[in-house]
């Protein structure tokens, strides 16, 4: 491979003379070569060959105990000024990461191979893509990159001599978790993580260049990167309406992403395309709409709780060349985890190495362990994948977990109302996460973790974009999680969250009516299709019911919240608040 690009050389030499790797490679993103890199960490221990007649191309990954998820703590925005970075993210000044950096990354590639990932979020050339380099000391993160995002020599054909890239830097080095950090420039569109080799701390394309750096980027070009799914929904007409959808944690965005249809709207004709489940960039193209892209080529989906019921075309899709990692790995050499397909096995090798049988108290996975997929195995992809425009939005859904307070579904009554909507979203924290159980954490459009930039700013971009627009999507807010008195869901999920979307997409084009509320327009029970749902009287007055006390108290917590954003915050989201606390009064 002739590398005609002199910035990009002349980087990865500096880089080389800091972590001093033995060799370096370029990847060039062939099978030839996938083959060689996986028959070295099958040689070293790195990967475990699966059982290739019952999951062909399938591979096994164990990662560190102290390493098995992102560590927010540890991530930090390295802006020049810390109001940049603003109150929800910690800062470090670029000085003071790179010298950190600097002595964390020295040597650390000693005795060790430097790969060189040219990677393109996107489809490669369209106008929404970015290029990336990433290099790093891992196979598992090749090999992983290689299904997250389109890697190789077509993206370095497209970078050409003196095409802008982000120079990501990654290196295991001793996964000391007292030496661990993710580091992001944005001013200097750079990322260094180190002392990590798991998930979205080290596949640099994912949260750090998608959401952290895209965020930023899109403020300063006029668009947006959101932590979204995207789907389509076809309807019976073969109208498709696309959708892209904000859900915190444990909201089950994945399994919305690809839902399938209940029996009676399969029968009406209604079908599920899947577009992304976890990232969206999102432009105004010439036509005044949005349109919006999955900058992902995988799926990186959590393994616990994924089964045939709850995501069967997620089943599908990982039958063959897929990375499982922290899963329990059986003794057919195909693999198992809490919440996995019946039957439970009698014994295996837990996610931690040791002999694992069922009845003990010790899980036999990991509760985020995950496998990397490629998008194209989801028997409900679109084939708008490789779209350069992309797909138009017609609703942004803003999504939470509330047992109480939230209706089933509304709608906001303008884009701005819709901004305040996303800026207020929330969610209670489930006994799989960390915190007290039930508390409500607010985050904002769920990029709290990922938002690149100072939070009171990215209101005022998003609220920008709506003037921009000429036909901007409606903006709803959805709770699949409310409860009756006893803690019972009262809203069944999974595939019938399709009767609601159904809904969305109606009010999109107009054809379906609503009830005004303080909060906005609220589906009547009879503008909903609930046929076959045959739930017990009464259900769906609590799931539309709207307490206004209730609300005066969330209205309290908003201000609470909008307060640490001082004189920032646009003043746009303070007269919504004030026109919310009026509707209530
Ligand atoms: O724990 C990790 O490193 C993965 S986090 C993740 C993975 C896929 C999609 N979303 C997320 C997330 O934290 O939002
Ligand atoms: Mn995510």
């Amino acid at each position: 491979m002739i590398i005609k690009h002199k910035k990009l050389l002349s980087w990865v030499k500096e880089m080389a003379a800091l972590c001093k790797p033995d060799k370096i490679v370029w990847i060039d993103g062939t099978e030839e070569e996938k083959r060689r890199l996986e028959q070295e960490a099958f040689r070293t221990g790195e990967l475990i060959e699966l059982n290739q007649e019952k999951l062909p191309g399938c591979v096994y990954h164990r990662t560190s105990p102290t390493d098995v998820a992102r560590t927010e703590h540890l991530t930090f925005i390295c802006t020049k000024k810390k109001s940049d970075a603003g109150p929800t993210n910690n800062w470090m000044s670029p000085k003071e990461a790179f010298e950190k950096g600097r002595q964390l990354f020295k040597n650390s590639m000693v005795g060790r191979t430097m790969y060189v990932i040219p990677f393109s979020m996107g489809p490669v050339g369209s106008a929404f893509s970015k290029i990336g380099i990433e290099l790093t000391d891992s196979i598992y993160v090749v090999l992983n990159m290689r299904i997250m995002t389109r890697i190789g020599s077509a993206v370095l054909e497209r970078l050409g001599k003196d095409g802008e890239f982000t120079k990501g830097l990654h290196s295991k080095a001793d996964l000391d978790p007292n030496r661990r950090l993710i580091l992001h420039f944005p001013e200097e569109n750079t990322i260094w993580s180190v002392g990590s080799g798991y998930g979205g701390n080290v596949l640099l394309g994912k949260k750090c260049l998608s959401l952290r750096l895209g965020s930023f980027l899109g403020n300063k070009e006029g668009w947006l990167a959101e932590h979204m799914l995207i789907m389509g929904i076809e309807d019976p007409s073969g109208y498709i309406g696309y959708i892209a959808a904000a859900f915190p944690s444990a909201c089950g965005k994945t399994n919305l992403a690809m839902l399938i249809p209940p029996e009676g709207l399969k029968k009406k004709g209604y079908r599920i395309w899947t577009v992304g489940d976890d990232i969206a960039w999102m432009r105004i193209d010439t036509d005044g709409q949005l349109w919006a892209v999955n900058p992902e080529a995988g799926f990186f989906g959590v393994a616990p709780g994924t089964n045939s019921k709850t995501n069967p075309n997620m089943m599908a899709a990982i039958r063959s060349n897929t990375i499982y990692t922290n899963v329990l790995l059986k003794m057919d050499k195909t693999v198992w985890w809490e919440g996995g397909d019946p039957p439970v096995p009698d014994e295996g090798i837990d996610w931690q190495g040791r002999p694992w049988r069922p009845g003990t108290d010790v899980l036999s996975s990991h509760p985020n362990s995950r496998f990397t997929v490629p998008a194209r195995q989801c028997p409900s992809i679109t084939n708008r994948m490789e779209h350069h425009h992309g797909v138009p939005i017609s609703a942004i859904i803003f999504g939470g977990r509330r047992a109480r307070l939230a209706p089933l579904v509304y709608e906001a009554f303008t884009w701005r109302h819709g901004v305040y909507m996303g800026a207020t979203m929330a969610s209670e924290r489930t006994a799989a996460q960390y915190g007290k159980q039930g508390e409500v954490r607010r985050d904002p459009m769920a990029m709290l973790p990922f938002c690149g930039y100072n939070m009171a700013d990215y209101f005022k971009h998003w609220l920008q974009m709506g003037k921009r627009m000429a036909r901007p999507p409606k903006v709803f807010h959805v709770n699949w999680f409310r409860t009756d008195e006893n803690g019972d869901y009262l809203w069944p999920g999974f595939g019938e969250n399709l009767r609601v979307l159904e809904w969305v997409i109606d009010r999109c084009r107009a054809g379906v009516g609503a009830a005004e509320s303080p909060i906005g327009y609220v589906p009547r029970v009879e503008d909903l299709d609930l046929n076959g749902l045959n739930l017990p009287n009464g259900t769906m007055d609590k799931l539309l019911e709207i307490n206004k006390i209730e609300w005066k108290e969330e209205l309290k917590d908003h201000r609470e919240f909008f307060k640490m954003f001082g004189k920032r915050l646009p003043k746009e989201i303070w007269d919504e608040y004030r026109a919310l606390e009026k509707r209530l009064a």
